[in-house]
């Protein structure tokens, strides 16, 4: 009877010592699981952060570039004109500064109608709000004259006006000044907005237009689609050149 007890207090022993090895191997097992979790969680972060670190490098390549080295690159010896219109808080004078290309002058020559300005090398921005103004139509042809390119700048999440500057940019095109000059539509506030480029396209008839133009979507605020616009616009002139 002794032995009886004492084997199944052996047993009872190795048992829980069994338990005991048991429940250590289970819990290494499952420190070795998360460990493993662990590490390949910290392998997938430095991945990400590796790749979030390259694309901002290649942004701050391309945006950390002055524009004016790009443009040197993009743009001929010749003169170059270049008007910048749109709507009333569009977003022209977001992107005159986020282009950075020198200081901007800003004059009214007549009450009610700012120009601003900037010069770089040979290439001059000339911008201004359109709309409205009847009167001030007559001004704004003396700095129509010679331009090449036209930068037609509509707010795309303003659904309201978008037929005014459809209006206005017809008006725009039917001038005899600007006949020869590309246009460039830059679809700015896109960030905020909620249509497609191609429901601009069709809102603002351009499929009508006899001349060449391209439909970049922007947001002044960051300079998103800024370089790729211009980019288009100096391909147009150097297309002309040849
Ligand atoms: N969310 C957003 N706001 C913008 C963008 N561009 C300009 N804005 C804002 O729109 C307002 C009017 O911009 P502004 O450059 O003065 O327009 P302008 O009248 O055409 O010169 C300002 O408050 C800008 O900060 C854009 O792309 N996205
Ligand atoms: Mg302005």
């Amino acid at each position: 009877m002794k032995n009886i007890v004492n084997f199944l207090i052996k047993i009872l022993y190795k048992s829980d010592e069994f338990c005991q090895i048991f429940n250590q191997i289970k819990y290494i097992n499952f420190l070795q699981g998360k460990k493993e979790k662990i590490q390949s969680l910290k392998r997938f972060i430095t991945i990400e952060n590796k790749s979030i670190n390259q694309q901002k490098q290649k942004n701050q390549n391309i945006m950390g570039i002055p524009l004016s080295t790009i443009f040197e690159s993009w743009f001929s010896k010749k003169e170059m004109r270049i008007l910048m219109v749109g709507l009333d808080a569009a977003g022209k004078t977001t992107i005159l500064y986020k282009l950075k290309l020198g200081e901007v002058v800003s004059s009214v020559p007549t009450i009610g109608f700012n120009v601003e300005k900037v010069e770089y090398k040979n290439i001059s921005f000339t911008v201004w709000d359109i709309g409205g103004q009847d009167k001030l139509r007559l001004l704004w042809r003396h700095y129509f004259t010679g331009s090449q390119g036209i930068i037609f700048v509509i707010d795309s999440s303003d659904k309201e006006r978008i037929n005014v500057a459809k209006e206005e940019l017809g008006r725009l095109m039917s001038d005899d000044e600007l006949r020869d000059a590309s246009l460039l539509i830059l679809a700015n506030k896109f960030d905020i907005s909620q249509v497609t480029v191609d429901e601009l396209i069709s809102k603002l008839e351009l499929q009508s237009l006899r001349r060449e133009w391209y439909v970049q979507t922007t947001c002044a605020i960051t300079g998103d689609g800024l370089y790729q616009g211009l980019d288009w616009l100096s391909k147009q002139f150097k297309k002309r050149k040849n």
